[in-house]
């Protein structure tokens, strides 16, 4: 953990040429961008996200920390990149109505791409009504929806019930994630998966259309 010690420092300072740098060197001593994004970049933001809780930082900061982490991601993102591949599937992916974050839906869609998914994403606070849309509109095999709020969760729900009632239900299999859905609310609402983390939502994502 101390490898990532500046690293850390300067991404909740939000200081991104300092974060650049350390992303760079670690990379160039030969670190793993899997351990650079996970141990260095996203536990950091768990602490900011602490730090917001305990009341010692406020947004502006949040959105900083954010900035510099989503500047270091670009740098890593060739290192997930299995190869040339063909389309393993069409992903439709967004985070849901009322929920402006996008790191962690970036991060599931960087490396589904990575992985040889083709992924149409529909950014942020995106409806059950744009869901529907898109997914008419594209056709695609999963739709995969990203919350990080409690309150914006049940904007889930109301997808699927509006897939469902769009006559799309039975053709998309649908997959949720974010840090405050579990594997249990995923079964609650009747979602087909749900994936902890970035990695997990890509092997999830293979087998649930089947996929190697
Ligand atoms: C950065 C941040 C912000 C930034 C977001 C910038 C951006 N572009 O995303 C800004 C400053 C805008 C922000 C705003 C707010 N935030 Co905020 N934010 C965070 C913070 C610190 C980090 C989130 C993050 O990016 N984590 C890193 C990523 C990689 O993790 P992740 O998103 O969980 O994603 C991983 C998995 O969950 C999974 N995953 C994610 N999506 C999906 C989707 C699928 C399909 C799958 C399979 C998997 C999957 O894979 C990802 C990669 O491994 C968290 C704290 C935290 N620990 O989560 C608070 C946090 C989420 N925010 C919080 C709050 C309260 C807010 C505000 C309401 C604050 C305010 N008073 O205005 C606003 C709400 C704005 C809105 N309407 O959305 C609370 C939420 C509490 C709750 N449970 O409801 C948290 C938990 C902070 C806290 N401890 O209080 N925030």
């Amino acid at each position: 953990m101390s490898d990532f010690k500046i690293l850390s420092e300067s991404v909740i300072r939000g200081d991104v040429k300092t974060a650049l740098a350390e992303t760079q060197r670690a990379l160039d001593a030969g670190t793993s961008a899997r351990d650079i994004l996970d141990k260095g970049l996203i536990v950091t933001l768990d602490e900011v996200g602490e730090r917001f809780s305990k009341g010692l930082i406020f947004v502006p900061q949040m959105l900083r920390s954010a900035k510099v982490m989503q500047e270091c991601t670009k740098l890593l993102k060739p290192f997930f990149h299995e190869g040339e591949v063909t389309s393993k599937g069409k992903v439709l992916i967004g985070t849901v109505k009322g929920d402006l974050h996008d790191i962690g839906k970036n991060l599931v869609s960087m490396m589904m791409e990575g992985a040889g998914f083709s992924i149409i994403d529909l950014g942020v606070d995106v409806s059950p009504e744009k869901f529907v849309q898109k997914a008419q509109e594209v056709e695609p095999d999963i739709v995969a929806m990203s919350a990080l709020l409690s309150t914006t969760m049940p904007s889930m729900s109301q997808t699927i019930e509006a897939l469902q009632k769009a006559g799309l239900r039975g053709k998309v299999k649908i997959m949720i994630g974010g840090a405050p859905v579990t594997e249990e609310y995923a079964r609650r609402i009747t979602a087909d998966s749900y994936a902890s983390d970035a990695g997990s939502a890509v092997n999830k994502a293979k087998k649930l259309i089947g996929v190697s």
